[in-house]
């Protein structure tokens, strides 16, 4: 018995009807599912009726870092459009019934700072205390996610999101890993999972490649031992993604067919058998 609960980012979904992947994933165990955080072009109403039909849950929302949608730009209206773009997540989670938005505080894929690091650490902080005390009203928890070195410089690894979480102070702002990069930028994945500890509140899982887990070379047997010794008892969410630099890409709806059943029903096996 374990209180680990399964997801999958349907961000790799793109291209289908969201019903086929909630059926998809309700039809291989999942416990949850991952939403694309573009609320704007997604029915709450629509989505939440299938996921009552298809008796799973909202686990989170993967929300997307534009350029216009960066907390930490050096212009003034970029941050402030950043900071409503996670309260527009927070709303849609809400209606959704999911209970966190991941977070990263750049752009995807910017690479070098704009202004002072120094004074883009507070604009981060300053930007995650606003949308985390919104988000705060609204029984939302906010995770603030390390992304490999080709996709962002501000928060690389575990031991700086924890420093930016410390920082934000509030209790739903917490820290999450996702093991792609985390495989990237840790010396020990699961000494860094350990160091987090109970603000551990969410979890991406990939392999080194970012397929299935078991098609990389990770070793995620430390691993699991890790999240079984610090308690953790939260969500272990797929986020597998096909070869490509910009992770955002397969939002152009190009189907990678290996990423939908085969994969999807591979994960949970996988995993299932380490916890
Ligand atoms: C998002 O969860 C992530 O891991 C980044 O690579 C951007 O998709
Ligand atoms: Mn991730």
């Amino acid at each position: 018995m374990t209180d680990i609960k399964y997801s999958y980012n349907t961000l790799v979904y793109a291209g289908e009807d969201i019903e086929v992947g909630i059926k998809r994933l309700a039809k291989y165990g999942y416990d949850g599912v991952d939403f694309v955080g573009e609320p704007e072009t997604m029915d709450a109403e629509r989505i939440t009726k299938l996921l009552k039909e298809n008796n799973i849950e909202a686990s989170s929302i993967c929300a997307i870092y534009t350029p216009e949608r960066d907390l930490v730009s050096s212009n003034e209206k970029i941050r402030k459009n950043a900071v409503n773009y996670i309260c527009q997540c927070v709303d849609f989670a809400a209606k959704i019934g999911a209970k966190g938005i991941s977070v990263t505080p750049t752009a995807c894929m910017k690479i070098r700072p704009e202004a002072d690091i120094k004074q883009e650490w507070t604009w981060a902080v300053e930007g995650l205390k606003e949308a985390g005390s919104y988000a705060l009203e609204h029984g939302i928890r906010l995770t603030v996610e390390a992304w490999n070195r080709y996709e962002n410089y501000l928060i690389n690894r575990l031991e700086q999101s924890l420093a930016l979480v410390k920082e934000v102070d509030l209790p739903n702002v917490g820290c999450m890993g996702d093991t792609y990069h985390m495989n990237i930028e840790e010396e020990d994945i699961a000494e860094a999972f350990r160091l987090v500890g109970d603000k551990l509140f969410y979890v991406h899982i990939a392999d080194s490649n970012r397929a299935a887990p078991g098609r990389g070379h990770i070793d995620f047997e430390p691993i699991a031992a890790a999240l079984k010794e610090i308690g953790y008892k939260g969500y272990l969410s797929m986020e597998l993604l096909p070869a490509a630099a910009d992770p955002f890409m397969v939002l152009n709806g190009e189907r990678c067919e290996e990423f939908y059943d085969q994969y999807t029903e591979e994960s949970i096996n996988f995993l299932k058998k380490l916890f």
